[in-house]
């Protein structure tokens, strides 16, 4: 193994940033948004970032992989995933969120993994002068294509704690084609999403038409996040065969999915039945999803991914991208990644329109028509924001929230909000 430049120091610094008042099956999003900032120094002073997620049970699960990365050398990747699969654990107790497979602790081997594998490629790519798609064989293509991520929501959170966003109420059909109509202009995406599960799915397919009517060229998805039951489903399959690219996660359970793509016209998609390969082989005996949302952040990092994207290709699979909230340094990995994936053939899933706050230095990242350029600088291409990682951190400790929770949250509006699933 190559010691000569060791990693000295991890650095894991949570941070709160402003998110927006956005609706979905388990609820409403909190007014801050948690991630962890994760930092391996070497021995001559490089640091490698990367961003995860910044819940109390995944910064009690960074915290124990601290001694497991001290010493390797940034090229020891699979000596740091042999201990970390040895020594992280599923946390007992832990909050877990349904609809966020982050948030499972389960995955905490694999999301701490990600979270120092990601780290190390861009200190690997800083010593080699090789941006990170380069460790990964190379880039397929120059840019990579994100979808316009919509949200029914508020204009305002319930407790004002700061002022509303730009992007006013969202609850309509003509709301939700104005705030796409802002998106798009804004970002040039050339494909849309829309987090449904919230309203009765009429109101949800009203919507998509008149998406449809407005972007008649422009392909179209719809998320219910499982809140449909399966004979919900297969009655909307039938008005949402012509509209959509495809049918992502309408109803629970990978028996739900597989009973109703035999009623679906347009392929199903899954980031919730299929978010290991224990899974990912059931999905294939059972024949559900037919495009799998990978995410690195859960699914073991950047080579996990390339993984998952060739059995996806053995199995006849499509492949496409899954996002929580999440800052520049996740979308800048994710770049990487997909740029490095012959078979991602959907624009990815990002929430960072919906983030108005930075942590990479030069601020927020730009995308031209709906793409992000794969950075050619050494490593990830980002630096830190010293003083923004300060005050995003001050906002962490000043919050209060400690672990998503976005049904306690709708409670706040609507306490008899059951948050049953599936609802509809
Ligand atoms: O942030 O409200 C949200 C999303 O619903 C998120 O929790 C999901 O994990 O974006 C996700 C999805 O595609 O299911
Ligand atoms: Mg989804």
């Amino acid at each position: 193994m190559n010691r000569s430049n060791p990693i000295k120091h991890v650095r894991v610094t949570p941070i709160a940033f402003r998110d927006g008042p956005l609706l979905n099956a388990s609820g409403i999003h909190e007014p801050w948004a948690l991630r962890a900032i994760v930092e391996l120094e070497t021995a001559d002073g490089r640091v490698g970032l990367s961003e995860t997620y910044g819940d109390e049970p995944m910064l009690r699960a960074l915290d124990a992989a601290r001694p497991l990365v001290l010493g390797l050398s940034p090229f020891d990747l699979n000596a740091m995933e042999e201990r970390v699969r040895a020594s992280i654990r599923p946390a007992s107790g832990a909050v877990e969120f349904t609809l966020a497979p982050g948030s499972h602790s389960a995955k905490n081997a694999a999301k701490v993994t990600s979270a120092l594998e990601v780290a190390m490629l861009d200190l690997q790519g800083q010593l080699l002068g090789a941006p990170v798609v380069d460790l990964l064989g190379g880039a397929v293509r120059s840019s990579v294509a994100y979808s316009a991520y919509l949200f029914y929501k508020y204009a305002e959170h319930v407790d004002k704690p700061y002022a509303p966003d730009a992007w006013g109420e969202g609850l309509s059909p003509e709301q939700i084609v104005a705030q796409a109509r802002r998106m798009v202009d804004l970002y040039g995406f050339q494909s849309i999403k829309l987090k449904g599960g919230v309203f009765e799915p009429a109101h949800e397919i009203a919507t998509m038409r008149a998406l449809r009517a407005a972007f008649p060229t422009l392909p179209l998805r719809l998320d219910p996040n499982a809140n449909w039951s399966l004979a919900t489903s297969i009655a909307a399959a039938e008005e949402l065969d012509e509209l959509l690219e495809y049918y992502e996660d309408p109803t629970p359970t990978l028996e739900g999915m597989a009973a109703l793509s035999r009623h679906s016209k347009v392929p199903l998609a899954t980031n919730m039945v299929v978010t290991t390969m224990e899974e990912f082989r059931a999905n294939v005996h059972a024949g559900g999803a037919r495009i799998v949302l990978s995410d690195h952040h859960y699914w073991g990092g950047l080579r996990a991914t390339q993984a998952l994207a060739r059995m996806c290709e053995v199995f006849g699979l499509g492949m496409s991208m899954h996002s929580n909230s999440h800052l520049g340094i996740s979308l800048m990995a994710m770049t990487h990644v997909a740029a490095a994936v012959p078979n991602i053939a959907y624009a990815c899933d990002t929430h960072y329109p919906w983030q108005e706050e930075e942590v990479v230095a030069g601020g927020r990242i730009a995308f031209d028509n709906g793409a992000v350029a794969v950075p050619g600088r050494p490593g990830l291409g980002v630096e830190l924001d010293r003083e923004q990682l300060a005050r995003l951190h001050e906002q962490y400790l000043a919050c209060g929230v400690r672990n998503r929770n976005d049904l306690a949250q709708m409670r706040k509006y609507d306490p008899a909000f059951s948050g049953a699933n599936p609802r509809f």
